[in-house]
């Protein structure tokens, strides 16, 4: 029977609009690991499990999830769909899917008609990797030791892109 992981003390709730979505969501799992950030996953569709996903967000808040990072391809209307059932920021992974290169993706996550906006990112890889990076960014205002760690990210980034092999 479908239904969906908890994980305790975490601070940011992964979605994907199905499992396929994994490869690339892995990104942005594995970059909120990189920083210490408790978080997590899983696979729910805004369409095939629409009560599921509504029980998820009931308790979600609750269990202190501070923002939710979600991922869909097609008419991609999960990161929508929480951003109405949920007060906490929405930022949205739009899927390369299976066809039109995500664009179908795209223009379905960010294009929210005003009041209930989501937080859009870049179609695929970058934008699945850049949704962490965000969260992480919005969660070290209120968090020093995560401040510091992205401010020694930077660092290395930084470092690493002028380096030549
Ligand atoms: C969306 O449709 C999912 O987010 C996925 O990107 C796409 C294809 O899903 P599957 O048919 O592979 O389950 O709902």
């Amino acid at each position: 029977m479908a239904s969906y992981n908890t994980v305790e003390s975490a601070k940011v709730g992964i979605l994907m609009g199905s499992a396929s979505d994994w490869p690339t969501m892995k990104k942005t799992s594995e970059t909120l690991d990189s920083f210490e950030v408790v978080h997590e996953c899983n696979a729910l569709s805004a369409h095939r499990n629409a009560d599921l996903v509504r029980e998820y967000l009931a308790t979600a808040e609750e269990r202190g999830i501070e923002l939710f990072i979600c991922a869909a391809g097609g008419a991609a209307h999960l990161a929508g769909v929480v951003a109405a059932h949920t007060k906490k920021p929405v930022l949205g992974c739009p899927m390369q899917a299976w066809s039109l290169d995500g664009m179908d993706s795209l223009l379905s996550t960010v294009q929210m008609p005003k009041g209930v906006p989501v937080a859009t990112f870049a179609i695929g890889g970058a934008g699945a990797v850049n949704a962490a990076i965000f969260a992480v960014q919005m969660l070290a205002m209120s968090d020093s030791a995560l401040a510091e760690r992205f401010r020694a990210f930077r660092l290395q980034q930084a470092d690493s892109t002028t380096l030549l092999e």
